[in-house]
């Protein structure tokens, strides 16, 4: 019992930091090094797992310890992980928020607790943006923009398409749906005929193509908010006997792995790919607002479209 104790007291500074509070990272030898908490909204689509890895991966690298937190796609939990890490003190936080509103309260917790915070791959909408140290994310009104664009060349201008949204309020789901619209709007016979949440989700994309490849026979092209909804969708539009790739169009954004390999199949035709290695530069961010930096309001993370016959060239370079 008491060899037990004793071993117990031991370990305990290893257990607390390797496994405390949900901590990822973190090594006994960088002690001095900086605490993080990373307040992530969930793991609903493969880019949003790629984009945990990148952040742990990169927490590794530099010796600082991470404490995670998946908030379930639900923004409550989101705020609580937030709470959680102010209580605990950490350094800094990095934030990719659910959704654009209701951040006000805690953002305004952080700064007075003097705790910078990182927004990641979303933003928020809040009265002052002095509320944050900086954003890093992608263009979503322009990738909308381009999966339009490439959908009017593709169609010389004539669709019917349904449109699978992202989770509601978010950002990206905002976003791509009003560069999209912006997109087709000179093009009056490219008509969205449907539009509805998928939530980012790929089982939700299928279910929801299910019911309206039924109510809309007619569709000739799906514009889906990320590639694991329109991949869900394609299995959909198989089962209603379409020919997803060839006689439905289908476009969609993120460019991950899978997206590649549909597109070489010839399910997919088009992706907007949107880089979810976000580790670094949220790393260098963290590292300058804790010095004290002021640093740019956002960071516009560069995204490139990629077309079905690039796909078997491209899918090796893939890295996630
Ligand atoms: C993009 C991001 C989106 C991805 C989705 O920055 O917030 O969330 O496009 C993901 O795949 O779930």
């Amino acid at each position: 019992m008491k060899k037990r104790a004793l071993l117990l007291l031991a370990l305990t500074p290893f257990l607390l930091t390797q496994c405390g509070d949900g901590s990822k990272g973190g090594d006994s030898s960088s002690s001095n090094s900086l605490t993080i908490g990373f307040a992530q909204a969930g793991a609903e689509s493969a880019w949003r797992t790629a984009e945990t890895e990148s952040i742990t991966r990169e927490a590794e690298q530099r010796g600082v310890t991470l404490k995670f937190s998946d908030a379930q796609g639900k923004q409550e939990n989101q705020i609580k992980a937030v709470r959680g890490f102010i209580a605990q003190g950490v350094d800094a936080i990095i934030l990719a928020p659910i959704v654009e509103t209701g951040w006000e309260p805690v953002l305004k917790e952080a700064q007075r607790a003097e705790i910078p915070v990182v927004l990641v791959d979303r933003g928020v909408q809040v009265s002052d943006d002095g509320l944050y140290a900086t954003l890093i994310a992608s263009d979503f009104v322009a990738e909308g923009q381009m999966a339009a664009d490439w959908l009017a060349k593709k169609t010389g201008g004539k669709a019917n398409i349904i449109e699978l949204q992202g989770t509601p309020g978010a950002a990206p789901a905002i976003d791509r749906k009003k560069g999209f619209e912006q997109g087709i709007a000179a093009h009056p016979e490219m008509k969205i005929i449907a539009s509805q949440s998928g939530d980012f989700r790929r089982s939700q994309g299928k279910e929801v193509m299910e019911a309206l490849v039924k109510a809309h026979p007619n569709l000739t092209a799906v514009y889906a908010h990320n590639d694991d909804m329109a991949l869900g969708a394609i299995q959909a539009l198989e089962a209603a006997g379409k020919k997803p790739g060839t006689d439905v169009l289908v476009v969609s954004i993120d460019g991950v792995k899978d997206a590649f390999i549909a597109m070489k199949d010839g399910q997919l035709n088009c992706t907007v790919e949107c880089n979810p290695l976000l580790g670094p530069n949220a790393f260098d961010a963290v590292e300058k607002a804790v010095a004290g930096e002021t640093l740019p309001k956002k960071t516009v993370v560069q995204d490139r479209l990629f077309e079905a016959s690039q796909a078997a060239a491209e899918l090796p370079n893939r890295q996630y």
